[in-house]
């Protein structure tokens, strides 16, 4: 049987259920193009002179990675002449970046965490790209990088595409349009994105779960408890022993869980309260959340549904519990009582 492309799977799926109009399918394949120059980039390592610090900090204060600065320049470079786009917004840059005025615009928004897992680039392991794509609000203000912030502002429900790059032992795309969780392998030799999976299910029971444990006493009293409750195994109140697992890559923990389930907690903590939460909203937490819901599970501040926050600023930080549905019902109502 012939093997399915990423741009056959896009022209299907517009075909079959005309979820894809021309220019978002054209946009997914910029996006995929671009990730794959991130994984040839990321693969020569200490022979390209693309490893350690690049000198530089981003808006939210954090040392930049020349790879952070590299895969932000591939995925600007990429986008900004196809006429798919009216803006784009990356956890690297303060404000967002207008489409120079001579190449057309496009009606859609794409966000971007270029490169994820910042803290594992150096010591080779798994890292990735996060991206969300909204429609941009007919009327909005462009006429500047200031202006343009309010029209990324959509809770998580409007998006209309999102998903990841792995960069790992393989190289994947996890992709999801509103219609499923469907993931592409890069085969290397071809240059191709090859359909691998489709309709990814999270199952609903995990005995897996994934938090930062170093930031234990700072957590609030809901997300202690539930911890706690955890490491007691099979002589505690849930009667089976769980297993913890931690990359500090977001892109290699949920998709783990996509693969085999699991929990995933960045909550909020006395650390990071100040800011919000850790995990971004518009870029890391949006798109993670409605991949993990397409595929089953549910996605939670542990106070509300993430998809249904309404962004007030572009760097907002929010508090993440997601992956198998039972274990986020558990943590949800610990909150709640
Ligand atoms: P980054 O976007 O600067 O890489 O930060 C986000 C990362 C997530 O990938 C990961 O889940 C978390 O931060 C790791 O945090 P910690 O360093 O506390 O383990
Ligand atoms: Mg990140």
């Amino acid at each position: 049987m012939s093997r399915t492309t990423l741009s056959r799977y896009l022209i299907e799926k517009q075909r079959e259920k005309n979820l894809l109009p021309a220019d978002l399918r054209l946009l997914i394949e910029v996006v995929a193009r671009a990730c794959k120059h991130i994984a040839v980039t990321i693969g020569k390592g200490g022979l390209g002179d693309a490893l350690g610090e690049a000198g530089s900090e981003n808006v939210q204060g954090e040392a930049q990675k020349k790879l952070d600065v590299i895969s932000n320049d591939i995925l600007l470079d990429a986008n900004e002449w196809g006429g798919h786009l009216a803006a784009m917004a990356s956890e690297e840059m303060d404000l967002p970046r207008l489409i120079p005025n001579r190449y057309p615009h496009g009606e859609y928004l794409l966000m971007f965490d270029p490169l994820d897992g910042s803290s594992n680039i150096d010591v080779n392991v798994s890292i990735g790209t996060i991206f969300s794509v909204l429609k941009c609000p007919e009327g909005a203000d462009l006429s500047s990088e200031t202006a343009a912030e309010a029209a990324f502002l959509q809770p998580g429900t409007a998006q209309v595409a999102a998903g990841y790059a792995i960069y790992g032992p393989t190289t994947l795309l996890v992709l999801t349009v509103g219609d499923g969780v469907a993931s592409f392998t890069l085969d290397r030799e071809i240059g191709s994105f090859v359909l691998t999976q489709e309709n990814i299910q999270i199952p609903e029971d995990t005995k897996e779960f994934a938090i930062n444990m170093s930031n234990q006493r700072h957590w609030e009293p809901p997300v202690q408890r539930y911890v706690a409750e955890l490491l007691q195994g099979k002589e505690g109140p849930r009667g089976k022993d769980f297993n913890m697992r931690w990359v500090a890559s977001m892109v290699a923990d949920v998709h783990r869980i996509l693969t085999r389930g699991g929990i995933f907690m960045y909550p909020l903590d006395a650390k990071t309260r100040d800011k919000g939460g850790k995990l971004r909203l518009m870029y890391e937490a949006n798109p993670m959340a409605w991949l993990v819901e397409q595929a089953g599970g549910a996605a939670s501040t542990g106070r509300q549904r993430i998809l249904d926050l309404q962004p007030e600023k572009l760097h907002q930080r929010v508090p993440v519990i997601l992956g198998s549905r039972n274990e986020v019902a558990v943590v949800v109502a610990y909150h709640a009582s």
